[in-house]
C-alpha cells in the first residue's frame, strides 16, 4: 500500500477578537432589555426572566477565553446580535474561499507544492456559504490549480474524513497531491442570544496538503500510518437549516446551532476512546509511543478525558496542546489548528494522533508518524 503523508498545513486567522468579557456584556444588557420589555408578562408568571450570562462558568465549562469572527460589531450589538455583512456579488469569492485562499497558500509553501502540482481539492467544513458550483472549484479557478475539487460535509469530522478522503484518492491514483482545505465561518450560525450556545464557536480556516511520501520534499512531514473513521446517528448536536427554508413556516430557531451538552459529553467520549484505543492496537502503537495528542477542540474537561483514556495518565499541556482558549470551538478545523501550531519538536518514527469527533455523532481518527 502506498505510504501518504501530510506535507503542509497552514491557517488563516481572522483579525478581530471577540472576548469573554465583551460576549458576556453584550448578552447582558440584551437580557436587561428583553427582562425590562417583557417585566409584566414576567411578573404574572407567563414567562421565565431570562439569566445573566458568566465569564466564570464559560471558562470552566469550556475552556474558551475567546474568539475571532470575521465580522465582530452586529455581534456585539444587543439589537443586533448577529455578523452583520452584505452578500458578495458573483465576481467576488465569497468568504469561505477567501479564507481557504490564505490557508492553502501557507499549507502549499510548507510543502514546497505550487498550483501546478494541485489535481485534488476538497473543501470540508460543517456548513458551505452556497450549496453549487463547488466552492472547492472556485478555490481551484483562484489558486489555478487543475484536476478536480468537491465540497464535502460531516461537521466537525469534516477535516479527518477529508484527509481520509484524499489517502483514498491517492492510493486509488485518482489524484496525486491534494489540498484540503476547512474554512468554518461558524458565527453565522450562532444563537448569540442563546446563553447555552453563545460563546462556544470562532471562525478560522485550515489547511492541509496529502501526497504521496515518494513525492514529498518537505522536511517536517507526517505519515498517515492508520486511519480510522465512524459514525453514530445522534440529534444531540443538530442544525436544519437546508434549502427547502423558504417553502416552510418561519422557526426563528431553525437556522442556529443547537446541542445537549452534557449528552454529547457523556455519549460521545466513549466512543472516541474506543476508536482511538482500537486504532492504536492495528497499528501497534502503545501510549507511550505518542508524543502528541492533537484533539478536537470543543471542551477542555472533554479533552483532558479523552487524553487521560489514551494515555492511562494525566496528559502534559505540551502533549495534548489546546487551542481553545483562544480560537474558541471551530468545528472541523480546531484539531488541524492544535497540529499545526504544535507539530515541531517531534523526531522521526515518533507517533502522534490527530483526531475530530462532533455532530453526527462522528468521529475521524489518524495515527500519524514524523518522517
Ligand atoms: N453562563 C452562566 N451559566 C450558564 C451559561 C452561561 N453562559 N450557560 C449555561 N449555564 C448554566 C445552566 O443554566 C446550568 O444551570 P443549572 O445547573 O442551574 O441548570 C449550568 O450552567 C450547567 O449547564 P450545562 O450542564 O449546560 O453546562 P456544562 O457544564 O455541560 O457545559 C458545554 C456546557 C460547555 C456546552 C458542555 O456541555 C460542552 O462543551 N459539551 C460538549 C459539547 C460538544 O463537544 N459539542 C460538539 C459540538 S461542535 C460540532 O460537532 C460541530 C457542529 C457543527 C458546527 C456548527 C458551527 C456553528
Amino acid at each position: 500500500m502506498k505510504s501518504v503523508v501530510i506535507s503542509g498545513s497552514g491557517l488563516f486567522t481572522p483579525s478581530q477578537v471577540i472576548t469573554n468579557e465583551e460576549l458576556v456584556a453584550s448578552y447582558n444588557q440584551y437580557v436587561d432589555l428583553y427582562n425590562a420589555e417583557q417585566a409584566d408578562a414576567i411578573a404574572a408568571g407567563e414567562m421565565p426572566a431570562l439569566e445573566h450570562s458568566s465569564c466564570e462558568f464559560i471558562e470552566k465549562a469550556s475552556g474558551i477565553k475567546a474568539r475571532y469572527v470575521l465580522y465582530k460589531d452586529g455581534i456585539l450589538n444587543p439589537a443586533v446580535m448577529r455578523p452583520v455583512f452584505d452578500r458578495r456579488s458573483e465576481d467576488q469569492m465569497p468568504e469561505m474561499v477567501e479564507m481557504a485562499l490564505h490557508a492553502a497558500r501557507e499549507a502549499m509553501a510548507q510543502a514546497n507544492k505550487t498550483a501546478g502540482d494541485i489535481d485534488l481539492i476538497i473543501c470540508a467544513a460543517s456548513n458551505m456559504q452556497r450549496p453549487y458550483p463547488a466552492l472547492s472549484i472556485e478555490l481551484q479557478q483562484q489558486l489555478g490549480a487543475t484536476g478536480y475539487a468537491f465540497d464535502m460535509n460531516v461537521a466537525c469530522s469534516s477535516a479527518t474524513f477529508a484527509i481520509s478522503n484524499a489517502v483514498n484518492a491517492i492510493r486509488g491514483g485518482t489524484a496525486k497531491v491534494v489540498l484540503v482545505v476547512n474554512p468554518e465561518f461558524a458565527s453565522p450560525q450562532v444563537n448569540y442570544r442563546s446563553r447555552d450556545s453563545h460563546f462556544i464557536f470562532g471562525d478560522v480556516c485550515t489547511a492541509t496538503i496529502i501526497e504521496a511520501e515518494d513525492s514529498c520534499t518537505s522536511n517536517n512531514a507526517f505519515r498517515i500510518k492508520g486511519m480510522s473513521l465512524k459514525t453514530e446517528f445522534s440529534n444531540n448536536i443538530r442544525c436544519d437549516v437546508g434549502y427547502t427554508e423558504h417553502c416552510l413556516p418561519v422557526d426563528p430557531q431553525v437556522p442556529f446551532f443547537k446541542q445537549q451538552g452534557r449528552k454529547v459529553f457523556k455519549e460521545l467520549l466513549p466512543i472516541v476512546a474506543d476508536v482511538i484505543l482500537t486504532e492504536m492496537a492495528v497499528q501497534q502503537v502503545a501510549p507511550e509511543q505518542l508524543k502528541r495528542l492533537w484533539l478536537h477542540q470543543a471542551n477542555i474537561n472533554m479533552n483532558i478525558f479523552a487524553a487521560k483514556k489514551i494515555l492511562g495518565r494525566d496528559p502534559l499541556p505540551e502533549e495534548a496542546p489546546l487551542v481553545l482558549d483562544t480560537y474558541a470551538n471551530t468545528a472541523s478545523a480546531g484539531s488541524v489548528i492544535a497540529f499545526h501550531k504544535y507539530k515541531q519538536g517531534i523526531s522521526s518514527g515518533e507517533h502522534a494522533i490527530l483526531c475530530s469527533f462532533g455532530a453526527g455523532y462522528s468521529v475521524g481518527c489518524l495515527i500519524l508518524q514524523k518522517c
